[in-house]
């Protein structure tokens, strides 16, 4: 067992690089292989992205009967989840009771960060090295870092100077934060933004919201999971996962839909998209019809609808209009879920600030400065993203002894074969990385497919006896273009959001996630693997 301050081995074979869910069930599921392992976790905790996110009002908007593991029928069956979409505290308690269940714990160390990772291409092994000065040579190094876990703060003009608080959602302080009675600023109107503005609204004495571009959300309908509910759900759960397998998003409950928009009437799609709105949840909403994310007519009509609701629940019609998206299509960016966002603004003690009209150019000592006013402030919070599916690895100096680096190799966007191997770079296994389906698809669903194969893989290279894996570069190239060719068949590539790396400013524009589902993605993996890993080059020996 290693304590955080016991010597780890100095060769190993396996690193795993964080402990979220996807750290956490590869040590689990690789521990069948008799592996010597050991993860780095630059958190105190296990959990990942919902160690990080404490902002108040944070929560799934995947149901919590799909958004946990399959891999433990026990498992499944014991824990309770006490509301249908749960809160970031609920999922926590579950990540940790899911590391002390499989007694995780002994082969993580906490409060570490890894700092590079060089594979030395005669010895066929990676060295890691940590801040806390660890020194560890492993076979595998495998990427678990997240696709969300690298924060990113503007790079406004005078946030030194300013003398409030301030906050960003992916960095929460772990003790409770009472904004009651402050002047608060939330900079940024995306999922963490939609989810945390009607929580802080109910607590300071006033919130500016400052938005640069209105997002589309759908309302949760939320409520808490009867026994009744809980218990039917889980008689059937071996069923609700086989069916979630056969979804493009690995989610059960929500059959495909079966229509184009354009067979219903204007009335019966109207009627359509009302029971989905009262459905709650976004792939319910995304599900009306089987075009809105390929047609753009088809989406636009969802669109319509959704700035319908808009107009009706905001009662200053300027601010109504400033918050009815119109730069992009619904769903190809994030849909995001909201309990009472939009009537949020019809409180007397909240302000829209248009900050696509009126630019922030500088943070003060006391607030906020924009090119026309300035908004006194205790504390400002940033709902502003994440470097998100390759900051976190790229943090990472990776690279080949004498070679080349992975910053240099995606320096025009990363390039991965099946979203798990990027050629060059032997050994090193990335769980749901840029190319595979990840962050489109149940995140929790996408990690235990990769894991399992990963797991597969492994177990082959053990009774082959080879010492390297690799991508073949032929192979990747035709995946990019594969990525790339489903990315483009869809309205996706037509928002600018960070699944293309939009939101960060200099970071080459190239569509990250496999859209093509999670059902077909696994069945290609699958056949890989049936197929000696076709793609993949195994070597007995060093190159
Ligand atoms: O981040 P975002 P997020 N000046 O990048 C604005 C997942 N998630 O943390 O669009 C002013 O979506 C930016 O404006 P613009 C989910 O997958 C899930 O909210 O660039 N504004 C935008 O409004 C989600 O998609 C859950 O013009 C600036 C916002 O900040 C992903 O995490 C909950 C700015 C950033 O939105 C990320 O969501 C939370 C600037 N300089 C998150 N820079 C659930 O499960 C950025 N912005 C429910």
């Amino acid at each position: 067992m290693s304590t955080d301050s016991s010597p780890l081995p100095k060769r190993l074979d396996v690193v795993i690089i964080g402990a979220g869910f996807a750290g956490m069930y590869a040590l689990h599921r690789l521990r069948e292989l008799k592996l010597t392992m050991q993860v780095f976790e630059a958190g105190e905790g296990v959990g990942g992205t919902w160690y990080w996110n404490r902002y108040p009002g944070a929560r799934c908007d995947v149901e919590s009967l799909e958004y946990s593991y399959s891999f433990s029928d026990e498992l499944q069956q014991e824990w309770e989840w006490p509301e249908r979409f749960a809160a970031q505290a609920d999922i926590l308690r579950y990540a940790n009771h899911v590391a002390d269940r499989f007694d995780l714990r002994r082969d993580i160390r906490f409060k570490t960060r890894v700092k590079s990772a060089v594979y030395d291409p005669a010895s066929c092994h990676w060295r890691i090295t940590t801040d806390r000065g660890d020194l560890v040579d492993a076979r595998f190094c495998v990427m678990a870092s997240g696709n969300l876990s690298l924060p990113r703060v503007p790079d406004f003009k005078g946030l030194e100077a300013f003398k409030g608080k301030w906050y960003h959602t992916g960095q929460w302080p772990h003790e409770p934060v009472d904004f009651t009675g402050q002047r608060v600023g939330v900079i940024g109107t995306g999922s963490s933004g939609i989810q945390l503005i009607p929580v802080v609204a109910q607590q300071a004495s006033h919130l500016h919201v400052f938005q640069r571009t209105a997002n589309f959300s759908v309302p949760a309908v939320n409520r808490p999971l009867t026994k009744q509910q809980e218990e039917a759900y889980k008689r059937e759960y071996r069923l609700h996962r086989e069916e979630a397998l056969r979804t493009p998003f690995g989610i059960g409950g929500h059959p495909p839909p079966q229509k184009y928009a354009h067979e219903d009437t204007e009335e019966a799609r109207s009627e359509s998209f009302e029971k989905k709105w009262h459905t709650g949840g976004n792939i319910s909403f995304l599900y009306a019809y089987k075009d809105l994310l390929t047609n753009q007519q088809a989406n636009e009509t969802a669109c319509a609808f959704v700035r319908d609701k808009i107009r009706q629940t905001v009662k200053n019609p300027e601010v109504a209009q400033w918050l009815m998206p119109d730069d992009h299509p619904i769903g190809t960016k994030r849909l995001c879920l909201d309990t009472g966002y939009y009537e949020t603004f019809n409180r007397d003690n909240v302000t829209l600030v248009n900050i696509r009209k009126d630019p922030i150019s500088e943070m003060t000592a006391t607030g906020i400065r924009t090119a026309r006013n300035t908004y006194e402030l205790d504390a400002v919070i940033f709902a502003t993203g994440y470097d998100a599916m390759t900051g976190a690895m790229l943090d990472i100096d990776i690279r080949i002894a004498g070679g080349e680096s992975l910053q240099d190799k995606w320096a025009a966007g990363p390039r991965t074969y099946l979203g798990l191997v990027t050629a060059g770079f032997p050994n090193l296994l990335i769980i749901t990385g840029p190319g595979s389906p990840s962050v489109k698809a149940n995140m929790i669903a996408a990690i235990e497919q990769h894991v399992d194969w990963i797991r597969d893989l492994m177990a082959y290279v053990q009774a082959g006896g080879y010492q390297q894996v690799d991508a073949d570069t032929e192979a990747e190239e035709k995946w990019v273009a594969h990525v790339n060719q489903v990315a483009d068949s869809t309205l996706y590539p037509l928002a600018n959001s960070w699944y293309l790396g939009a939101n960060i400013p200099g970071k080459p524009r190239v569509f990250m996630p496999y859209v093509a589902g999670l059902d077909k993605y696994r069945a290609i993996c699958d056949d890989v693997a049936a197929n000696a890993y076709r793609g993949l080059t195994l070597a007995k020996s060093a190159s």
